[in-house]
């Protein structure tokens, strides 16, 4: 490709919304360009990245075995009114009319569509198991799009849907996506690690989120650093020792606390240390207020306590909540609880003696505390976040923390969607089953943006061999130099018959402003070419480590090769 005729408006500076590298450098290289909060347009280079991604990803969907489909973006609000999902989901959920008024939603995924597909058009278990796939625009009206494409409002999903006759089945099929995205994720170039992960909203048991390693991903992992135990903070699991320490029971007494409120004013007022006191954290869990109980020095973790109660939605009670049950804020705890507040702890508040509680009295608290003898608990769990140094849940080793962008997630959804749409199949003796299901997203855009996120430096992207727009950028340092001019020319085009995808930097611009963009644009392999041109001498420059060489034309079919081979 000449760069003449290339549309990419490079830029000099940051634009102001850009916090992250990969958005400061995806606009810069003119990748990208924003049409609204969360909305971006793909321009050539960024779109050729975007290609090289999903052709990997479509690569190896189809030796998975799933078939490829294009399903709409306007879905009718009915399939999302069977599956209750209409009512569910609040202005994330992009809504329209169409001319005769009708309801329809602008797709966020496709769970109802591609189910009733199915349900219509598939009733036997000689046609299972059946994995389909599309790569499609997805649209979640996100409250605070932020960090370019990481996080917009429009984006492209690679989203897939197995159905099987059972859960063995499921199993299988989602094994097999599990193995086709971490070859997708090794091919693209990407450090990333599959960490287990809390269902969430979706449902279903089972779930593993593909995360991109990266120091702004909004996701914490906990990850062991002796086996490959990994897991979303969420979900990670905590083993709780007994210190074994054995305590007298002191008799509770109620102690005046005026103003005493933090953990930190508690530790200095009773010159104590966190773990001596009980943390109470009121939640509204659906209709009912439900106080879970951590040690002062943890922190409690709501998707743990909503999944212990089972609840749909659980939220912090908020002040006025807080009040309308009259728990004075501050000074609450598990000692004389109005009636219809289930009480539930973590594990290591089960062995706690003699510790500081509030008493749910304003300016008073308890000392002396005992679960057991002044409280009841109606259920010890694992409802705290693991923190590094944990013992990992599967060897004992030592768990450590990372930041991740989630660039894949699988869930295994069972039966959750084929029985609220009635999608079934005779089995071999004719009796009617539900379809077991499971479904698989990967955010394409996101996936250029992690990638850019972890090859990056000052002067600009560094592109992985895999995923970069072109492979090799020719720079003829002088375009008047009819020498340069004719031997960058030779150079693009013997390379490109070569297979190789060239760009030629034609334009009659100043030596400094064709490296700067070059650096920028991050090409792996930058051939220029100056005033050894008529020797036949050029300089090679590798963008990953910088350094350049100085070699005879004659070398450069060789040269490529090998540091494709070293970059791949
Ligand atoms: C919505 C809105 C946002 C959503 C969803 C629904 C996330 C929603 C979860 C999934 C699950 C899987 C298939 C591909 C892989 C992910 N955000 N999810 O269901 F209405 Cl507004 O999308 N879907």
């Amino acid at each position: 490709m000449k760069q003449s005729k290339l549309f990419l408006p490079t830029l000099r500076e940051t634009p102001a919304e850009a916090e992250i590298a990969s958005h400061k450098f995806m606009v810069r290289a003119g990748m990208m360009r924003q049409l609204a909060s969360g909305v971006y347009t793909y321009l050539p280079l960024g779109y050729r990245v975007l290609r090289k991604v999903q052709q990997i990803v479509r690569e190896e969907m189809d030796r998975a075995g799933a078939q490829e489909i294009v399903m709409p973006a306007i879905q009718p609000a009915e399939l999302w009114q069977e599956t209750g999902r209409w009512e569910a989901y609040g202005p994330e959920l992009m809504r329209l009319k169409d001319r005769h008024n009708r309801d329809f939603v602008l797709g966020p995924t496709h769970e109802e569509v591609v189910t009733s597909l199915v349900r219509d058009n598939l009733n036997t278990y000689k046609k299972l198991p059946i994995n389909l796939y599309q790569i499609q625009t997805k649209y979640r009206d996100e409250v605070r799009p932020r960090f370019g494409v990481i996080r917009s409002r429009e984006f492209i999903m690679k989203d897939a849907y197995s159905f099987d006759t059972d859960r063995p089945g499921l199993d299988q099929s989602y094994q097999g996506m599990y193995d086709a995205y971490t070859s997708i994720f090794t091919r693209a170039g990407l450090k990333f690690r599959a960490v287990e992960a809390d269902a969430g909203a979706i449902g279903g048991k089972g779930t593993h989120e593909f995360m991109a390693l990266s120091e702004i991903g909004e996701d914490t992992i906990a990850y062991c650093t002796s086996c490959n135990y990994a897991a979303n903070l969420e979900k990670a699991e905590v083993v709780y020792k007994p210190d074994g320490g054995q305590k007298d029971q002191a008799e509770m007494e109620k102690v005046a606390t005026p103003d005493v409120k933090t953990i930190a004013q508690l530790m200095n007022h009773f010159n104590a240390e966190a773990r001596e006191f009980i943390k109470a954290i009121v939640f509204k869990a659906d209709d009912r207020f439900v106080m879970a109980l951590v040690r002062g020095d943890h922190e409690v973790n709501d998707i743990k306590v909503k999944n212990l109660i089972d609840a749909n939605v659980l939220e912090l009670a908020t002040d006025k909540e807080i009040a309308e049950i009259r728990l004075p804020l501050g000074f609450i705890g598990p000692v004389g609880l109005p009636d219809g507040i289930e009480v539930v702890a973590d594990t290591a508040v089960r062995d706690l003696v003699n510790v500081v509680c509030g008493a749910n009295e304003q300016d008073f608290h308890y000392k002396n505390a005992t679960p057991g003898k002044d409280f009841q608990v109606s259920q010890y769990a694992d409802l705290r976040n693991i923190v590094e140094g944990d013992e990992c849940p599967r060897c004992g080793g030592h768990i450590a923390f990372a930041r991740g962008i989630e660039v894949g997630h699988v869930f295994k959804l069972g039966t959750r969607y084929s029985e609220k749409m009635g999608a079934k199949f005779l089995d071999e003796n004719g009796k009617e089953q539900l379809m077991v299901m499971g479904c698989y997203g990967i955010g394409i855009s996101r996936t250029v943006a992690a990638c850019v996120e972890q090859n990056n430096d000052e002067d600009g992207i560094v592109w992985p061999w895999g995923l970069a727009p072109y492979q090799i950028h020719v720079v003829p340092v002088n375009v008047k130099n009819e020498e340069q001019r004719n031997l960058a020319d030779t150079i693009y085009q013997t390379l490109q018959k070569a297979g190789y995808e060239v760009l030629l930097d034609d334009r009659p611009e100043r030596a400094g402003v064709k490296f700067k963009d070059a650096d920028l644009i991050g090409l792996p392999i930058r051939i220029t070419v100056g005033g050894k041109a008529a020797e036949g001498l050029v300089e090679c420059k590798i963008r990953k480590t910088r350094e350049t060489q100085e070699m005879h034309i004659d070398s450069l079919p060789d040269f490529v090769a090998e540091i494709k081979q070293s970059l791949q």
